[in-house]
């Protein structure tokens, strides 16, 4: 039987002796390794932070006290020492293990965290409510990677944390260096300067033996960590920055000795207010394959960068050809070069690639300010994280009117990732924003042909949206409808029945499902828009030459593409009924896409199902003479 089987909460570890605590640091790398390679996941942030959950689970008492993960990728080890090592094999399968914090799961996972910098603001306010609920006992963990604390909120949160003195918080700042990438900008300089200084051993050796002598009692022993720290102030100067912001700092600590974590940690826990400690730690420790990988240390396995196929590898193709052609083009990541597949683009011209951090507000104002300055920004993010950045979008951009193009990847259902990466609501918020054009390209060809036609845009913003994954096969158009692609006429001997608008890649599904209600004798028309906004007003026409539309999405249906074609309809007194399909407006939880999909109803048989169904109630309300003809608007 191995230690970690052994292990059903946090209490069970805190008898282990050292050695043992070594033994299980290992089972624990063995089975992250095993698991993620077969089931994917995060595997370089968890092998950083083996050592450093495991002090952490030590001395705190969780749940009483409460540990916040930013972001929660980095809980997989957290999950194993709080009694889930059994269920660990389905971690991010349909029904199994989420792949961050889950309160289904556990008592022990509080932040259901994925969208990062948010923990030192959820531990604000946690600490604050302990507080005005007289539980003095209960200490506030936050555990923040140095790529999360790039985001705004993270600072934001600092400077209320700095006033709260007698808050009950420790903010551990997991620093690996990296984010997918090496973290960029000043704060990641400014930390990579302690890890690369060569008297960073000595200086680790020199607190080392100073805390093993410390007595571990209470906040006076802050004094004596404070002078250590003092006494190093002249070679390492992190701590200048967050004490003049009047928060107490430790650090920096090996988070690879485990001993030494759970040193500081106590110290931390016992001063009685807030305080930052500064851990080290590699990416993928403990794995060379892993330490090694020069692209993300295996931050996601399998890559999460854009392979050869994919529609994140198609964008970048292109974006490589507009930028030879458009010097005025630019491009803008959040901290995913790789993933939004801007790799090529960004070795090509270094000049042209701006990456802010996991920053997205500000990528989104900056791009406004490259769009002031007569450039034409590609601000290329995943779908998901566009919804902090709204109010730039709407303010910042498109109140200006400003040629900036979004590029949103994984829109629509990502799959294992699960509630919080389904690109699901980007295609609503933007439809509220005016002067916003937005496209949906539904195979390899579309992609370039809208982005150019989105980067020629010059007097307001657009935006491409496309989903996670492979990219299929080439379709098509088989005649115009203003600026839409037919690409199906109701067959032979079929009437004009039902005229199905699929946005992008549905517009494919849109075709199997025309396939299928033929063969019920149902005529079909497939359009794809290729524009979702502004709706094509050629549908008015096209709506009043059949007898139902059915929009399909792969897009919350609340506000959408659908929503938009019946206010279209509406607006021109149109009474053809609308059955507008796409995702559920609920939290969707991980599988596979096609799981998801299922579970939504969006296959093309389910699809099928749900518009003949649509079909025969029309049909007896066409029967049903004289009566006004029910909406079949779901
Ligand atoms: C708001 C937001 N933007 C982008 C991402 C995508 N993302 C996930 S992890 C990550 C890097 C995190 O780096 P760090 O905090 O240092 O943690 P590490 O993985 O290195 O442990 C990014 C950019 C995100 N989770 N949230």
């Amino acid at each position: 039987m191995t230690l970690l089987e052994c292990i059903n909460g946090p209490e069970d570890l805190k008898r282990l002796s050292q050695d043992q605590l070594t033994r299980l640091a290992g089972e624990i790398r063995d089975v992250l390794i095993e698991t993620t390679t077969r089931t994917s996941g995060h595997l370089g942030p968890n092998l950083g932070v083996v050592e450093l959950t495991i002090a952490i689970h030590r001395v705190f008492d969780s749940p009483k006290d409460k540990i916040v993960f930013d972001t929660g990728h980095q809980s997989y080890v957290h999950k194993l020492l709080t009694g889930r090592f059994a269920q660990f094999g389905t971690l991010r399968q349909r029904g199994g293990l989420t792949g961050y914090p889950s309160r289904a799961e556990s008592e022990h996972d509080l932040v259901e965290n994925s969208h990062a910098s948010t923990s030192l603001s959820y531990a604000d306010g946690l600490a604050k409510a302990y507080k005005l609920r007289g539980e003095p006992d209960r200490t506030v963990v936050a555990l923040i990677g140095d790529g999360a604390l790039t985001g705004g909120m993270a600072w934001e949160a600092l400077n209320n944390i700095a006033a709260a003195k007698d808050s009950r918080l420790v903010m551990i700042v997991n620093d690996n260096g990296w984010s997918y990438q090496p973290t960029i900008g000043g704060l990641a300089e400014h930390l990579a300067a302690i890890r690369t200084n060569p008297r960073y051993e000595h200086v680790l050796d020199y607190i080392k033996t100073s805390l093993s002598r410390t007595p571990l009692v209470g906040a006076p022993i802050y004094g004596t960590l404070h002078g250590i720290k003092k006494g190093i102030k002249d070679v390492l100067q992190p701590q200048v920055m967050f004490e003049d912001l009047g928060i107490k700092y430790v650090g920096p600590i090996d988070g690879h000795d485990e001993r030494l974590v759970e040193s500081a940690l106590r110290h931390a826990r016992d001063f009685g207010g807030p305080v930052i400690v500064h851990v080290i730690t590699k990416k993928g420790f403990g794995y060379p394959a892993a330490e090694q990988n020069e692209i993300d240390c295996l931050h996601q396995v399998p890559a999460a960068g854009a392979q050869p196929g994919t529609w994140s590898r198609v964008f970048g193709d292109e974006m490589l050809a507009i930028g030879a052609r458009r010097p005025d083009v630019v491009a803008i990541t959040a901290a995913m070069l790789y993933p939004v597949g801007l790799a090529q683009f960004g070795a090509a011209y270094p000049d042209r690639v701006y990456d802010v951090g996991i920053a997205e507000q500000h990528a989104v104002t900056s791009a406004a300010g490259l769009a002031m300055g007569g450039l034409h920004p590609v601000v290329a993010i995943y779908s998901t994280f566009l919804n902090r950045a709204f109010d730039q979008t709407l303010m910042d951009v498109a109140l200006h009117q400003l040629p900036v193009t979004f590029v949103l990847d994984r829109a629509g259902v990502t799959g294992p990732d699960g509630a919080s990466h389904h690109g699901m609501w980007d295609g609503s918020i933007l439809q509220l924003v005016p002067g916003m054009k937005i496209a949906a390209p539904r195979d390899a060809k579309r992609i370039v042909e809208l982005l150019n036609e989105a980067v020629d845009v010059s007097d307001g913003p657009t935006a491409v949206r496309f989903p996670k994954g492979k990219v299929g096969g080439e379709v098509e158009a088989i005649a115009k409808l203003g600026g839409m692609d037919v690409l199906r006429e109701p067959g032979d001997g079929l009437g004009a029945d039902v005229l199905l608008v699929g946005a992008g890649p549905m517009a494919l599904t849109g075709l199997e499902v025309a396939d299928r209600l033929a063969g019920h004798g149902i005529g079909v028309t497939v359009v794809d828009p290729r524009w979702t906004k502004p709706v094509d007003e050629a549908l008015v026409g096209a709506a009043r030459r059949h007898r139902l539309v059915a929009t399909v999405e792969d897009n919350g249906r609340v506000g959408g593409l659908g929503d938009a074609v019946a206010r279209l309809l509406r607006d021109h007194d149109v009474d053809v009924p609308v059955k507008t399909l796409g995702l559920p407006q609920e939290f969707l939880s991980h599988g596979s896409r096609d799981e998801v999909l299922e579970e939504a109803g969006l296959t093309p048989q389910q699809l099928a199902l749900r518009i003949t169904e649509a079909v025969a109630r029309r049909t007896s309300a066409e029967a049903d003479e004289g009566a006004p003809e029910p909406r079949a608007v779901e």
